[in-house]
């Protein structure tokens, strides 16, 4: 009897994450997937507080004007020279402690913070330096798009800690993004969503602002094999440094694009609103090395790193050009990549053209 009530709990659950259940909460998903994962159970809390962080983000952003939240934080700029906006700076703080206080993390690496952090100093307490886990985020991610409305969003990874040494936490934290064992990002939109993996597919779950809770809406998501969309910032196509990108365009553009709608140029300034749109409508975003940013923009540790996962995850590609981001080596915190996501279709034949221009 115990047995048959235990198999029934299961089925039920596994069916409710199948999405015949759209009021799947988040926590509930985490229980469940957490308890098929034993070897991740620490990070419970870490999810939850991600959970947390994302709502909360989310509630400011929609604040910004009425509450005065808008533009620069005085003349504050970050380690890369970026003037830093309130936002970025709240954002921070509200994500650095809320993993912190998880007691599973205990080394975070944000774009806002020159160095990385270490929880018993953001908690004040040596309790915190105990955790078995590290945090990579970027706590606003198109943060131009702040003061207008226009979508923005958070990024984060999470790392096993390798080679752990107190004095030297940057030894755990330089990992290639293929050791992530959970990345995702949450969007602050006309919706806010937490899009999420853990190593077997990726699931969008939707904030529903009656309850105040995320909800699954959409397990195992998987990008087009092809699609119509393209993101670029095209207005620097003269300094990028592969010629072989304009070529690929120019001929997108022609018609030459190998699947049956015509082509959608869209481009947000915010990746995870453009990594977003590829998840849904398949294509392709790319954000090259020029000649005045000679590596790209995006950075490879908490931005490229993480969203590579979860487009790998839905069954995409994700590379700089001429090899796969998770295979790369992170020699510093703040490095930056050139990156090119989407449809396997397009980031194979843009591949082609790359290489072949390079040959040329
Ligand atoms: P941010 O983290 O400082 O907001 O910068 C990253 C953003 C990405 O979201 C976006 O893809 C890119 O910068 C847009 O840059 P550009 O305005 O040069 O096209
Ligand atoms: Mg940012």
């Amino acid at each position: 009897m115990k047995f048959c009530v235990l198999f029934w709990l299961i089925a039920v659950n596994i069916l409710s994450i199948s999405g015949l259940n759209q009021k799947y909460s988040f926590k509930r998903f985490i229980e469940i997937e957490l308890w098929r994962k034993p070897e991740l159970s620490e990070l419970y809390p870490v999810l939850s507080s991600i959970e947390i962080s994302c709502r909360d983000i989310n509630k400011l952003m929609r604040r910004v004007s009425t509450d005065n939240l808008c533009g620069l934080e005085g003349n504050s700029i970050n380690i890369q020279g970026e003037d830093q906006q309130k936002l970025d700076i709240i954002s921070n703080r509200v994500m650095k402690t809320s993993l912190c206080c998880s007691k599973s993390i205990s080394v975070v690496v944000s774009e806002e913070e020159e160095k990385p952090c270490l929880c018993s100093d953001v908690i004040d307490n040596i309790a915190f330096s105990k955790g078995e886990f590290a945090a990579v985020f970027d706590p606003i991610d198109g943060s131009s798009n702040i003061d207008s409305g226009l979508p923005t969003g958070t990024i984060f990874g999470i790392y096993r800690k390798q080679n752990y040494n107190i004095d030297d936490p940057l030894s755990s934290v330089l990992q290639k993004g293929k050791n992530l064992v959970v990345a995702g990002y949450c969007i602050y939109a006309a919706t806010s969503h937490i899009v999420l993996t853990m190593g077997d597919g990726v699931h969008m779950f939707t904030l529903d602002d009656y309850t105040n809770k995320y909800y699954l809406t959409k397990s195992n998501i998987q990008i087009p094999k092809s699609g119509p969309i393209y993101s670029f910032n095209d207005v620097n196509k003269k300094q990028w440094l592969d010629i072989g990108i304009e070529y690929y365009l120019n001929d997108l553009k022609k018609g030459n694009y190998g699947f049956d709608t015509k082509p959608q140029q869209r481009y947000m300034g915010a990746l995870v609103a453009d990594t977003h749109n590829i998840i849904f409508n398949g294509g392709i975003f790319g954000y090259p090395s020029s000649i005045s940013r000679p590596s790209g923009k995006l950075r490879l540790l908490y931005e490229a790193n993480p969203i590579s996962m979860i487009v790998e995850q839905a069954g995409g590609l994700a590379i700089d050009g001429k090899k796969r981001i998770l295979e790369k080596k992170v020699e510093e915190i703040h490095e930056r990549t050139p990156l090119f996501i989407g449809s396997k279709q397009q980031i194979t034949s843009l591949k082609n053209y790359i290489q072949f221009f390079d040959y040329k």
